[in-house]
């Protein structure tokens, strides 16, 4: 834990649900780095780091785990580690001591993990006890159904390694069953998989398909158990897969995930950042071209947001804002240079560095970004940080004489472990497949079957990578964002009037009532004023009234979720700026209806104080501490305003209200936004930010560590070192007085205050609305606006050259065509009756919900 400079430790800390089974008290950080010293020269620490694993680490812990991340983490860097210390043994200087005690170790969590695999279909669990196993009461764990597709699809390289290391066949077997398993279970139209998989019945549960989050690796790890078993099965069904994944998922520079039964219909209007891993595995495969095309899209998007944000959309706009420090991006920046040789890659991977420098680097390590928009921090410091990032940018600048091993002998696991590829002709007991006959006819043309060359791809043009990329130089700045109207225009291009538009219903309006009950649409009246829509679409007065509703409702749900977005204030920053801090501890804050907008005015800089009564629910006594600084704040016994007014009274700058509700955080709780006291507030001139308990507290022990400790409250972080810690200190009070001043006289034309709350404090979560169509709860309820959306959307409203096109006409003229092709009404890129619609619509609403909720 980067910020609070600790280790984390599974029990101890409040959970974060499944990102914490990665974590099973088995010192997870110090086994993922192991390989990674021995990369970076570092074989003394690698020495000690392996004595501390031997002698201190345990795996015989009462602890559930994911069996996904303790094989590509733990297993993975038992095996990383053990293959560098043979290596270095051999080599006659280093290790000299070491006995296969690590390969020991894997062994034994190999068999630890081995009870997960007893399903019928050979797809293991998702969850472990590492003391206990499956199923048994103490073990608290066997009664899932799902896992993800990568979880059951990325286990044969540790496996097999595992087993022509020791022998024990067991692992390889248990490993190539799930795969076989997997690929009888593609979806035998598209060649596709879902994300989700029943263990037990071998369906689907999730059926969008795409090459980031839940499937990625099972994808890599069919190419890389060809190159490290050598076995041509593995290759044939990767090329099989790759062949549907390019006909279907990728739309260069886009990869969109689609629905593996109706692979022509986009699942979603966003991206997700683990499909960065992508073009690195295009280079291993040989396809050098859209490799370029998606990294050089994934790089605008970069260079926008300093990080690339965990998911982001087809018009590159934030959709979930955070960054854990993943590795992918550069992963592929590393391949793509080696594929290349193109010194455009260094410069890329130069400004990786820089923004990890600048933004993520705090005193205990590197922390990951809770929100690229504010580049406030979040407590973590994931172990693939440093086996995967540290690993894969220190071999983009490497010369082959900086390694001290021949790095092209290795293949890198999911986790970028290195395996030696002389495991091919170790120990292979396991009977290949040879089933060349159920497999596709493949395209001989596109290097299904050969190594990438550069020579033969780009012979004497070095200048090719960049003739692919130059079209593509604007793709994101000069991307149109798609409205909400024009892209509701669509979906009544039937050519028809529509009997209601969304925006101009009125609940009071007979006619609006009756058009409604026409489409099958019912108007239910909450107990608490608020007015929900449902429709059905049998009670539809025919098929097109039926449509005409789905459509409606469509909109609604838009213009709600537009409407709801707009009354969300963004989250705020609060970075401590002193010694030793230095503008590195960036901490995310939730901003207030009322006082000084601090999007619209400069940040606000000064030195805290708390004030007292702490509280701030009465005028305060001791208003010569928080004169002309930021006061300190407790939550509770009295509305936000009113602490606000008295610390302004008492002459504060700023007011930062912290939390009481001990061991609250931003890492897991949403949002929380301030709200006023239902009256005029326009006499709150000073900026009010909320922190959460954990975030407060680290201001608090800081007073307590430094006494002086000067913040900066901002809308975004300001960069830091080198200029922070160069800048001048105000030196006075009266500095920061005469600071104060200038806001609090600048504000009071331009503060900008969204509608008063009359309740009391409440979260973003909880404003009551008049209408509330977010609430309907029929299938036109869920995502279908994500469902019907057109791949081909975002290139029909931006062209390569960066100019927005006109999308009414594009979409009249399509209107046009698709009309005279069909009578059914068009939609996407099919043409569906309306009730194969609605019954796709309904088999896709779970999974829709669950992919909205999941984490990655
Ligand atoms: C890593 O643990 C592995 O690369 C995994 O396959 C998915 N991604 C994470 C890091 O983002």
């Amino acid at each position: 834990m980067p910020l609070t400079c600790r280790g984390r430790v599974r029990g101890q800390e409040p959970s974060r649900g499944d990102v914490d089974d990665a974590l099973g008290k088995f010192s997870l950080t110090l086994i993922d780095s192991l390989d990674t010293l021995v990369v970076l020269n570092k074989t003394k620490e690698f020495e000690d780091a392996v004595r501390k694993v031997l002698r201190d680490v345990n795996l015989d812990n009462d602890v559930v785990v994911s069996v996904f991340e303790t094989n590509i983490r733990v297993l993975g860097g038992l095996l990383g580690g053990h293959s560098l210390a043979i290596m270095l043994k051999e080599k006659g200087e280093h290790m000299q001591w070491y006995n296969d005690e690590l390969l020991q170790m894997a062994k034994q969590l190999g068999y630890k993990l081995l009870p997960a695999f007893n399903t019928t279909s050979g797809l293991p669990y998702p969850r472990i006890n590492l003391k206990f196993g499956i199923r048994k009461p103490e073990a608290r764990t066997g009664t899932e159904t799902d896992t993800c597709t990568a979880c059951a699809g990325t286990l044969i390289l540790e496996f097999a390694a595992l087993s022509r290391f020791t022998g024990a066949t067991i692992f390889e077997e248990y490993a190539r069953k799930a795969l076989d398993f997997l690929w009888e279970k593609r979806q035998r139209s598209s060649n596709l998989v879902g994300v989700t998989i029943n263990i037990h019945t071998g369906d689907w549960v999730r059926k969008d398909s795409g090459v980031g989050a839940g499937i990625d690796s099972y994808y890599e790890y069919l190419l890389k158990a060809y190159v490290l078993l050598g076995d041509d099965s593995f290759l044939e069904r990767f090329n099989t897969h790759y062949d549907a994944i390019m006909r279907y998922i990728s739309q260069p520079p886009l990869l969109l995930d689609v629905h593996i039964h109706k692979p022509m219909l986009n699942a979603r209007t966003w991206m997700d950042a683990l499909l960065a891993f992508f073009p690195g595995l295009q280079v291993l495969k040989g396809d050098i071209r859209p490799a370029i095309e998606t990294h050089e899209m994934l790089y605008q998007v970069i260079k926008k947001h300093n990080f690339l944000p965990e998911a982001f959309t087809t018009d590159f706009r934030v959709h979930w804002a955070q960054h854990p420090l993943r590795p992918e991006f550069a992963e592929s920046t590393y391949f793509l240079y080696k594929a290349t040789g193109d010194p455009y890659y260094l410069e890329v991977g130069k400004t990786l560095i820089e923004n990890l420098n600048k933004y993520a680097r705090v005193p205990c390590g590197f922390a990951a970004m809770k929100d690229v928009r504010t580049g406030s921090h979040e407590d973590r410091m994931d172990s693939f940080f440093l086996a995967e990032m540290f690993k894969y940018l220190y071999l983009l600048f490497a010369d082959k004489e900086d390694i001290i091993f021949d790095i092209e002998d290795y293949i890198f696991t999911t986790e970028a472990h290195l395996l030696p590829l002389w495991l091919s002709t170790t120990n292979q007991s396991i009977s290949k497949k040879n089933t060349t006959s159920e497999y596709t006819e493949l395209d001989d043309s596109n290097f299904d079957w050969t190594c990438p060359n550069t020579q033969i791809l780009f012979p004497n043009d070095p200048l090719y990578a960049q003739s692919i990329r130059e079209p593509l130089k604007n793709v994101v700045d000069k991307s149109c964002p798609r409205g909400i109207i024009r892209v509701r225009e669509e979906s009544f291009r039937s050519g028809a009037k529509p009997p209601l538009r969304a925006r101009d219903f009125m609940a009071t309006n007979p006619e609006h009532l009756e058009i409604l009950k026409k489409m099958g649409v019912s108007l239910i009246h909450l107990k608490d004023g608020r007015v929900q829509l449902v429709q059905h679409a049998i009670q539809a007065a025919s098929s097109i009234d039926a449509e005409d509703g789905l459509r409606f409702m469509q909109e609604m749900i838009e213009l709600s979720s537009q409407q709801q977005k707009e009354q969300q204030l963004p989250p705020r920053a609060v970075q401590i700026v002193s010694h030793p801090f230095f503008g590195r501890v960036v901490l995310t804050a939730g901003p207030a209806q009322f006082g000084l907008d601090l999007s619209k005015h400069k940040e606000t800089r000064g030195f805290v104080a708390s004030s007292k009564p702490y509280n701030g629910c009465s005028e305060l006594t001791n208003p010569e501490a928080v004169m002309g600084k930021i006061a300190l704040i407790q939550r509770g016994q009295c509305m936000f305003a009113e602490k606000a007014r008295n610390i302004q009274n008492a002459g504060a700058i700023g007011g930062i209200v912290i939390d009481d509700n001990e061991g609250s955080s931003s890492d897991t709780a949403p949002l929380f936004q301030m709200a006023g006291d239902g009256k005029d507030t326009d006499d709150i001139k000073i900026p009010m930010l909320f922190l959460f308990s954990k975030e407060g507290s680290i201001i608090l022990d800081a007073i307590r560590e430094y006494e002086e400790v000067e913040v900066l409250l901002s809308d975004k972080a300001k960069d830091r070192d080198p200029e922070m810690e160069n800048e001048e200190q105000p030196s006075s009070e009266n500095d920061s007085q005469n600071q104060s001043a200038e806001q609090i006289s600048s504000s009071s034309q331009e503060v900008d205050l969204v509608d008063q709350e009359s309740s009391e404090e409440n979260s973003l979560n909880s404003h009551p609305e008049s209408l509330s169509p977010a609430d309907m709860d029929n299938a036109a309820s869920i995502s279908p606006s994500e469902q019907t959306s057109n791949p081909t959307e975002n290139h029909e409203t931006t062209n390569l050259n960066g100019e927005c096109t006109d999308l009414d006409n594009q979409l009249q003229e399509q209107s046009e065509t698709e009309e005279d092709s069909n009578p059914n009404v068009s939609w996407g890129k099919k043409v569906q009756p309306i009730d194969s619609i609605l019954a796709d619509w309904n088999e896709d609403i779970e999974a829709f919900e669950m992919m909205e909720k999941d984490e990655l």
